[in-house]
């Protein structure tokens, strides 16, 4: 079909059928996001007034430490609640959903026919502004769905994971026995915002090693050891066989509660919402100064400090000037 040929978008439908937990609706308003749809605006207005209710916990670690099995066991935990539960598998890397994702899809089938479960897998696809950008607003929409916890799970322990975990509540660090090198990567960044470490795959030996590691490296310094600040739990997992996902739930729930207790869920839900309202306001002036190269105003400006009569930095300035009354007083 032809965008020409293509009925209008029905957003408030859409939202409307999302919120009765209609997976269809679900994905196809985070297709809408995810795609910087021309609808973008007015989804995300739709949005808002439902949002801002659930839990969102990142959970990100080395390739092969067992995220993927890790989050189904953690799933069929909450679900043994009645929790609905949103997932959301991002590949900072990877241009497309490759080979991981796919073997994530297997180990979560187990939850695929449960409508209260929603799976969706992100990657970069080098789409507008990438995942940074993306994963708030597809979390807006399962939030808005009604998922009472949602997870944000990342591959790897680079600058990437780091930004995205920065998106939850709480963020749970995977590692493994004898993934030293997991460790010192995880040195570069997501040390330092783990709020919960998980020590996965305890059946094998080292597992009390890479504990005591990390609880030396925790001793080091650094933002955990400031006054008031939180304690991170370190919590030991064999995921395979769902041991010790009670655990890290209740570890997870501690902080949650703590966050609650002392403002900092509110500051750190802000911190969030004041980077996206940034980075939003950012690519719309961007877009804006786009216009202004090889413009009318632009190429007076230029003759006038061609001439000597201006100097470029008042030019400049008078450029922003006009920009800025040219966009009236929207703010
Ligand atoms: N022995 C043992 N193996 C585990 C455990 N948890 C996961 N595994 C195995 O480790 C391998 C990787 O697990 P995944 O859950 O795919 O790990 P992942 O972190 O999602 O991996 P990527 O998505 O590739 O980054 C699989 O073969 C799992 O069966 C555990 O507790 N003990
Ligand atoms: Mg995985």
């Amino acid at each position: 079909m032809t965008a020409a040929g293509r009925q209008p978008i029905d957003v408030p439908g859409l939202v409307q059928r999302a919120r009765e937990g209609q997976a269809r609706a679900v994905a196809r308003l985070i297709s809408l996001v995810e795609d910087a749809s021309p609808v973008l605006r007015e989804v995300a207005a739709a949005l808002a007034p439902h949002t801002g209710r659930a839990q969102v916990i990142g959970l990100t670690g080395a390739p092969g430490v067992g995220k993927s099995t890790s989050m189904s066991a953690l799933v069929s935990a909450y679900r043994a609640h009645e929790v609905r539960i949103g997932v959301l598998a991002v590949d900072p890397s990877s241009p497309f959903s490759g080979g991981a994702l796919l073997g994530d899809r297997v180990r979560m089938q187990e939850h695929a026919t449960d409508d209260g479960v929603f799976i969706r897998s992100m990657a970069s696809r080098g789409h507008l502004g990438g995942l940074a950008w993306a994963t708030p607003q597809a979390l807006r929409v399962l939030d808005a769905a009604g998922c009472d916890v949602i997870f944000v799970e990342t591959v790897g322990v680079g600058q990437a994971e780091v930004e995205i975990a920065a998106l939850a509540d709480t963020t749970v660090l995977l590692l493994a026995p004898g993934m030293g090198d997991g460790i010192q990567a995880a040195k570069a960044g997501v040390i330092e915002i783990a709020d919960v470490f998980v020590v996965n795959k305890a059946d094998r030996d080292g597992a009390d090693q890479t504990v005591r590691d990390l609880r030396y490296m925790l001793s080091l310094g650094g933002p955990h050891s400031a006054a008031g600040a939180w304690r991170p739990e370190i919590v030991r997992t064999v995921a395979v066989r769902a041991e010790g996902v009670a655990d890290v739930i209740a570890a997870i729930d501690k902080h949650c509660a703590w966050m609650a207790g002392n403002g900092e869920l509110d500051r750190r839900r802000r911190a969030r919402a004041a980077a996206e309202i940034e980075a939003i306001a950012v690519s719309a002036m961007r877009e804006q100064f786009r216009d202004v190269h090889g413009s009318a105003s632009l190429d007076k400006l230029a003759a006038e400090v061609a001439a000597g009569t201006t100097d470029p930095y008042a030019a400049a300035d008078r450029l922003v000037g006009e920009l800025a009354d040219d966009r009236g007083p929207q703010v």
